[in-house]
């Protein structure tokens, strides 16, 4: 049996799929015996109460009176290289190349070899970020350094490759979510708090960020609506929910449009839905369409980044190029009008949620990355 590890993992604490999907890893290789260490400037969100094996690094930021911004970064790269030292990690796990894969970068200069760098890109600082000149030479420098790097989906290795000009070997990794919590539950009642038991329930999960296109989701449930009885439930909050709101009093669409805010058991809310809408316009893989599978909803959504490898067309979902809301509104109004149908996406969400996406596998293809770059495989 390969021995035991130590990893520190650094990622976004606050919500995000990137900061998820680090920590329900960290608590995986925690539970299967493997030491984890948090190195971040707050407790994920996701890490919820004591698990055994699982330490976590507060970084304190110096808010010495010269500096006029204070230096997170330094502070970071200063706290990997204490941890890796005293715990004598064997492997830096950072999530994000901009700031944490240059941070563990600095680490390893101060620790040495023997500390090695796993990077994973999860997209914004390939799809944003490595467009900005400044930062592009950094962001390169922090990925050709790293030990293994790895990509959430073909298309953000390819966009790498492409925008940063990187030639190095790159891990295909997609992302899982954890089966004992994403399976379909039984919603029934919350979902009669909000829907009549003649009417479908569309859901939209996001951060609202520009890039979510979530005036794309107001526009194709007008064209739903007006075909079959429904209520649009939206998820989580951001920089256009306001925007979002005044479009949905111009349209007359409040009676049938539902905030909901921030949730935490997002597989129960994802269960009262018949359809999850994700017409994004950057989504290197979108988590939460693989959520939304797992718990046996299909997604009607774009044809942008890693979706198409994660929603198979025609088989777990419905998409249509980017902005093209009336095609995307008669997919849904196809599967919400037929059953049959219907009930085959749901069966075809479940399997690949849990054969192409499965929590075990996806931690044995990290377990594997983290051996082979020890030189131990
Ligand atoms: O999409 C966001 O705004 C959040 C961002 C994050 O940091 O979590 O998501 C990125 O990483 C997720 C986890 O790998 C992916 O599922 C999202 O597709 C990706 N977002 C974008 O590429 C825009």
């Amino acid at each position: 049996m390969d021995r035991f590890l130590k990893i520190g993992i650094t990622c976004y604490p606050s919500l995000g799929g990137s900061g998820v999907v680090a920590t329900e890893l960290g608590k995986l290789l925690a539970e299967k015996g493997h030491e984890v260490h948090f190195i971040s400037h707050s407790v994920p969100f996701r890490l919820g109460s004591f698990h055994k094996n699982i330490i976590y690094h507060e970084v304190d930021v110096s808010d010495y009176y010269v500096f006029r911004y204070p230096p997170y970064d330094l502070s970071l790269a200063t706290k990997m290289a204490q941890v890796a030292k005293t715990q004598q990690l064997d492997i830096l796990h950072v999530h994000y190349a901009v700031p944490h894969a240059v941070c563990a970068f600095l680490a390893k200069q101060m620790v040495g070899d023997k500390l090695k760098v796993v990077t994973t890109l999860h997209g914004t600082d390939i799809t944003v970020l490595a467009q900005d000149e400044s930062l592009k030479d950094l962001i390169r420098l922090a990925i050709n350094e790293s030990d293994a790097v790895t990509s959430v989906s073909r298309d953000l290795m390819r966009e790498t490759r492409e925008v940063l000009d990187i030639t190095r070997d790159i891990d295909l990794t997609y992302n899982f979510v954890d089966e004992r919590v994403y399976h379909p539950r039984d919603a029934s009642k919350c979902r009669s708090d909000f829907a009549q038991p003649e009417e479908k329930v569309l859901m939209h999960i996001s951060n609202f960020r520009p890039v979510k296109r979530v005036s794309d989701v107001v526009d194709i449930f007008k064209m739903v609506n007006e075909q079959v009885p429904s209520r649009l439930l939206f998820v989580g909050e951001g920089p256009e929910l306001p925007k979002i709101q005044s479009k949905i009093k111009e349209m007359g669409l409040e009676d049938r449009v539902h905030f909901l805010g921030k949730q935490d058991d997002i597989a129960h809310v994802i269960s009262m839905a018949d359809i999850l809408l994700l017409p994004s316009e950057k989504e290197s893989f979108g988590l939460v369409a693989l959520e939304a599978m797992a718990c046996g909803v299909p997604t009607v959504g774009s044809v942008a980044g890693g979706i198409p490898e994660l929603v198979t067309h025609g088989e777990t979902g419905f998409l249509a190029p980017i902005g093209v809301t009336r095609q995307m509104a008669d997919y849904c109004v196809l599967l919400l009008k037929n059953e049959k149908l219907a009930k085959e996406i749901r069966e075809s969400c479940l399997f690949r949620a849990n054969h192409e996406f499965s929590s075990e596998a996806i931690m044995s293809q990290y377990e594997s990355i983290y051996y082979r770059v020890l030189g131990q495989k």
